[in-house]
């Protein structure tokens, strides 16, 4: 193949947000917007030369499209090899494994996670470095920069034969052949380009059979007063559950929902929360299914998040890591290793600092985003992260993991049933219920406004500066609410490890009783912005535990809705959607 230099000029926007850069697919399909963003994430690496990368996404639309772009561009680019999965598939958490354990240079993402998919919808690309994590933000703003000055793009073509546009074609129309691999040579420098299609499932597979018991798992799974439920919603983990739990611990394949990965996530959000998974949350509840499953989870379009039901109960996130914190000896990974410490991003409920203080262990509070985690992770500090959004992971790779958070379960539930007669299964609920008499329980909601616009925004965020002071001023006086408020600040966080500081992440609004809200801008939406608004009281009271957090969390809702005069600013009369 040759190289070829191709004219271009900067695209608009191409600034990554919390994970990646997502936009429309229509903006990705304009002439150039893609390779102009591969080209600077290549400009940003200048040791690249020959190196190993991987490649693969979560099958949305374009994915396609993009790896034969991306493979093209990175054999002009001087990349030595390119590990690509099967079909163009590899959900995030499998990157992170395939990277660390080929010990490769990095790897490119293609997803836009839990967004929609399709035409009209939304695509995305991340970049993660050699411990599988992903791009800090020295990295990411050098991307940006790189494309606000990117001047032609390398891109590989076959010079002697013009009217053949992809030399890789021979390799890539076999991209569904495990083990297809080929060497091309440029003729322009003489350096090889090797391209290797790789199990989307192997690598992954093998790591999670480290780090659980698999044959206690099945064992367990073959109860006859077991049942489970996975919900895909038509993401990349389908792949993934097939080959984990129906194939390696014998499940029965109707225990998987929407598990074929689709362009377009068959028209939904797959984004495992109450309002999206609705479905699954309707199977579990034992009034409209007798069938009700023990245990269900559902994951997102890239397999980093995972939303984890009981019969007739949800677990929140936040709760979620802090049982596995709590339970972490029921989890072979953890065997191995001291538990040193564990981590959860600013917004998310403080139901894991509970366990880490009876554990006598240190607990982190990072801004919202997996990269935060890395360096704590890299240091051994933390070995157990989690988000309010579903995201929850440990040090075995360095992103979320989505079916890793199924299987702590599925083996905390296996634990705390060895010895349970049939029928008399420890639920989920009562492992939960169990876990806040211990430690109490931390009531949480977050509300999202969608597609607000930049001028209702910066009015609204005016207004919070503005009742930050005031209120601090009066001794903490929030209008006329009957507790006061001990801190309202912008969260900044300085990393223990490098020391750098990240500002601005969150306004943060905490009462004397540690109840507390929080706002902040999302950093994954494709076009306008989304204002998310987190809520959590703590309670002891064990009459207070099975109330709906609604409920429980209505003075703090009201008086931060009022406060900030949220729905006037952004002219909305509710949220769009509360999870
Ligand atoms: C959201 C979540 C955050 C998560 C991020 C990426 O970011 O709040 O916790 O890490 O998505 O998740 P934001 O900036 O929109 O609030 V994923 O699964 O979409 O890669
Ligand atoms: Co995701």
């Amino acid at each position: 193949f040759n190289i070829v230099r191709f004219p271009t000029s900067p695209s608009q926007d191409q600034k990554p947000g919390t994970s990646g850069l997502r936009k429309k697919v229509s903006i990705f399909r304009q002439q150039q917007y893609l390779a102009n963003f591969v080209q600077s994430i290549f400009d940003s690496l200048p040791d690249i030369q020959g190196k190993t990368l991987v490649l693969g996404g979560d099958g949305r639309f374009y994915n396609s499209k993009a790896i034969r772009i991306i493979t093209r561009m990175a054999a002009a680019n001087g990349v030595g090899k390119l590990l690509i999965g099967k079909d163009g598939l590899l959900s995030t958490p499998a990157v992170s494994a395939i990277i660390r354990q080929r010990k490769l240079y990095g790897g490119i993402i293609l997803t836009a996670s839990h967004n929609p998919g399709g035409a009209d919808e939304d695509f995305g690309i991340k970049y993660n470095v050699s411990n599988g994590g992903p791009a800090l933000e020295n990295l990411t703003n050098l991307f940006y920069e790189n494309s606000q000055r990117v001047s032609s793009y390398r891109i590989a073509m076959h010079i002697d034969y013009p009217d053949q546009e992809d030399p890789f074609e021979n390799t890539l129309r076999r991209i569904h052949q495990q083990g297809t691999s080929d060497t091309y040579i440029c003729q322009d420098t003489g350096k090889t380009f090797e391209i290797e299609i790789i199990s989307s499932v192997d690598d992954y597979l093998h790591l999670m059979k480290n780090l659980f018991d698999f044959n206690k798992l099945k064992q367990f799974a073959s109860r006859n007063d077991f049942r489970m439920l996975l919900n895909s919603m038509n993401g990349v983990t389908g792949i993934y559950t097939r080959r984990i739990f129906v194939e390696e611990l014998g499940l029965p394949k109707d225990y998987l929902m929407n598990d074929i990965p689709k362009e377009d996530f068959g028209g939904h959000h797959p984004d495992p929360n109450l309002t999206y998974a609705h479905d699954l949350v309707e199977l579990c509840d034992p009034k409209k299914n007798k069938q009700a499953p023990i245990f269900a989870a559902a994951f997102d379009g890239d397999g980093d998040r995972c939303m984890i039901l009981g019969t007739g109960f949800f677990v929140s996130p936040a709760d979620s890591l802090a049982v596995i914190a709590a339970n972490a000896d029921c989890i072979p990974h953890f065997h191995s290793q001291k538990l040193k410490g564990v981590a959860r991003s600013m917004p998310t409920a403080a139901a894991v600092d509970f366990v880490a203080e009876k554990l006598n262990i240190s607990c982190y509070e990072t801004p919202t985003g997996w990269k935060f985690f890395g360096n704590l992770m890299d240091a051994d500090l933390a070995q157990i992260c989690g988000e309010e959004s579903f995201g929850l992971g440990s040090n075995h790779i360095r992103e979320k993991d989505g079916i890793f958070t199924a299987l702590c379960w599925l083996s905390i539930l296996s634990s705390k049933n060895e010895k349970q007669p049939v029928g008399n299964l420890i639920s989920v609920e009562k492992i939960v219920m169990q876990h806040w008499e211990t430690f109490g329980r931390n009531f949480f909601s977050r509300y999202d406004y969608d597609h607000c616009k930049a001028p209702a925004v910066s009015k609204l965020l005016e207004h919070i500066k503005e009742i930050q002071t005031q209120s601090m001023k009066q001794g903490g006086q929030l209008l006329d609410y009957p507790i006061k408020l001990k801190l309202a600040d912008s969260f900044t966080y300085t990393d223990p490890v490098d020391h750098s500081k990240t500002e601005n992440q969150g306004y943060r609004f905490v009462f004397e009783d540690n109840s507390r809200f929080v706002l902040r801008l999302s950093g994954t939406s494709s076009s306008d912005v989304t204002i998310r608004m987190y809520f959590e009281r703590y309670t002891k009271d064990v009459s207070l535990f099975d109330h709906p957090a609604e409920e429980v969390l209505r003075p703090i809702i009201d008086i931060a809705l009022k406060s900030l005069k949220i729905e006037p600013i952004l002219q909305k009369s509710q949220p769009d959607v509360i999870t």
